[in-house]
């Protein structure tokens, strides 16, 4: 489970959060295949809870009605159609798959898919799931069922996160249930799973659960593939279930990559540290975590919180992204966002429910392409931004070789290579970097891939070269629109 089943030479996903099923298949075709991704991360397919106060949040995708494929990113034909289409330009599809809980408690209806749904009575007939199979005081000992103390371990996974009704993973059938979605998936063609809130399920069950997964889809993958899995695991070191307890049934997200890397780049700590980056700093083996700046949680303030960089910040952003991609360490992900206006109330964004842009009839929006290949209709793409599609191009090319050619001025400017493949060299400082550093790069033209474009055999930004003895000259004015430089042997001029 811990292999992400990409294509060959592809090392990077990205989460088109919110993104219709038509949007992403077009993505694959005109951007995501051609400039060297791995796969995207899809929002909930299954269908979901219709909140209407707030109007329509981002966050009624993770309180599920049923497993059939209907939402407001499109149905099961729709859905059907992009993980073809991916796959065919080597993209792979990562479903977001909630099976910790159903609906919040309380309240009724019908779902994006039209079945009915009673979260006073428990019931769920488009599963069809009854008071039977969820958590109750039996299971779960707090007074109202809600989780209160991520202290206590039995509370965490058998009682409600935010009153959202727990399922009891234990039971037989309701594995059965989730087994029967999560291999539906993967007879469509998906490569894997991010499973949301595993903290909250005992890794017993996801042990029973991931035991009974088919092999992926022979149409697209080696036969005997195993889907690829990554579970949601917020372990920020103060809390009694560790990400540890989860590296049986596959790979981690791990928080604490993002949260300890964006004061380096906000310059609250110096980069010098990071020559030990990774497992050096305390974080789990390489193999067995993804890797990410920030998340659609965190980003406005859900999950482990804020001060993570966002787009929001975007020329810092650009280098924590630039450092992930160019550093070995971990399975990367890149967050594509959509645009809201924050509105800070006492320290919290009141506008942190704010769904994707929509349609006059809450549909939402396709996405616009501009010709200089960013987005519109609000939506922000970082996955398009050049520095940063660049580099998991960069990511690419240097793939297996090792952090070598260490340098750093004892404070805020570093550098290293990759291998003799690639180089990075950053400059954090308040003042101009100027300074002949060892490449491990062949002699040659390079393009630096973050002030330009490789096209044709020519450079759009600017050039490096190195000499014979592999060194080069670097010139970082602290002006400079990004204060990076990086060059790769998949870009020689
Ligand atoms: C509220 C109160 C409750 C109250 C209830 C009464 O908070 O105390 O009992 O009303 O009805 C939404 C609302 C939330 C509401 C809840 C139930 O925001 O206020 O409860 O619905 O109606 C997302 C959002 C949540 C949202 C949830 C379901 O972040 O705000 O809750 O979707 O719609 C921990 C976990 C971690 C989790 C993280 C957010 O360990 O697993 O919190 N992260 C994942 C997802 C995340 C998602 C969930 C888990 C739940 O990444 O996006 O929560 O599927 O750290
Ligand atoms: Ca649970």
């Amino acid at each position: 489970f811990h292999n992400p089943n990409c294509a060959d030479g592809r090392h990077t996903i990205t989460h088109l959060f919110e993104w219709k099923w038509s949007d992403i298949a077009q993505e694959c075709e005109r951007f995501l295949g051609p400039y060297g991704y791995c796969g995207v991360q899809v929002s909930p397919p299954n269908e979901n809870r219709v909140v209407t106060s707030p109007n329509r949040p981002w966050w009624e995708r993770y309180q599920p009605v049923s497993y059939k494929l209907v939402t407001r990113s499109g149905n099961d034909q729709q859905f059907r159609d992009m993980v073809d289409r991916c796959n065919k330009q080597n993209i792979r599809i990562y479903v977001d798959v909630v099976m910790n809980h159903m609906t919040g408690s309380g309240g009724s209806g019908q779902g994006t898919g039209g079945s009915q749904w009673d979260g006073n009575s428990l019931s769920f007939p488009g599963v069809p799931f009854s008071s039977w199979d969820f958590n109750d005081a039996s299971t779960c000992s707090t007074s109202d069922l809600n989780i209160h103390n991520y202290q206590n371990v039995q509370e965490v996974r058998n009682c409600r996160l935010v009153s959202l009704l727990d399922l009891k993973l234990s039971k037989d059938y309701v594995r059965t249930k989730v087994v029967e979605y999560l291999n539906y998936l993967i007879d469509i063609g998906v490569a894997g799973f991010r499973f949301d809130a595993a903290k909250h399920m005992w890794p017993a069950d996801l042990y029973a659960i991931t035991g009974q997964l088919k092999s992926l889809n022979t149409n697209y993958f080696p036969s005997g593939s195993k889907p690829f899995i990554y579970q949601e695991v917020i372990d920020m070191g103060n809390e009694p279930i560790k990400m540890s307890e989860y590296f049986g049934t596959g790979r981690v997200t791990n928080f604490v990559y993002g949260a300890k890397l964006s004061p380096v780049f906000r310059n609250q700590d110096q980069a010098k540290w990071l020559v030990n980056w990774g497992e050096g700093w305390g974080m789990p083996f390489s193999n067995d975590v993804i890797v990410f700046i920030d998340n659609h949680d965190n980003q406005r303030g859900h999950g482990a919180g804020g001060a993570v960089l966002t787009f929001r910040d975007s020329r810092r952003y650009k280098m924590a992204t630039a450092f992930m991609l160019a550093h070995p360490y971990g399975f990367t992900r890149v967050m594509s966002s959509y645009y809201w206006d924050v509105n800070y109330v006492n320290g919290n964004d009141a506008n942190d429910w704010i769904g994707p842009p929509t349609n006059g009839d809450m549909s939402i929006k396709d996405v616009f392409i501009n010709s200089d290949l960013s987005c519109g209709n609000g939506w922000i793409c970082e996955h398009r931004w050049r520095q940063i599609y660049n580099m998991v191009a960069f990511r690419n090319v240097v793939f297996g070789t090792s952090l070598v050619n260490w340098w750093d001025n004892g404070n805020y400017q570093i550098a290293f290579s990759r291998g003799n493949k690639g180089f990075i060299v950053f400059n954090l400082e308040s003042y101009n970097l100027n300074t002949r550093l060892q490449t491990g790069l062949p002699a040659g033209q390079y393009c630096d891939v973050i002030s330009g474009n490789y096209e044709n055999g020519s450079c759009t930004g600017s050039s490096v070269t190195v000499n014979s003895d592999g060194t080069a000259n670097f010139f970082i004015p602290t002006s400079a629109e990004d204060p990076m430089i990086a060059i790769h042997i998949g870009a020689k001029v």
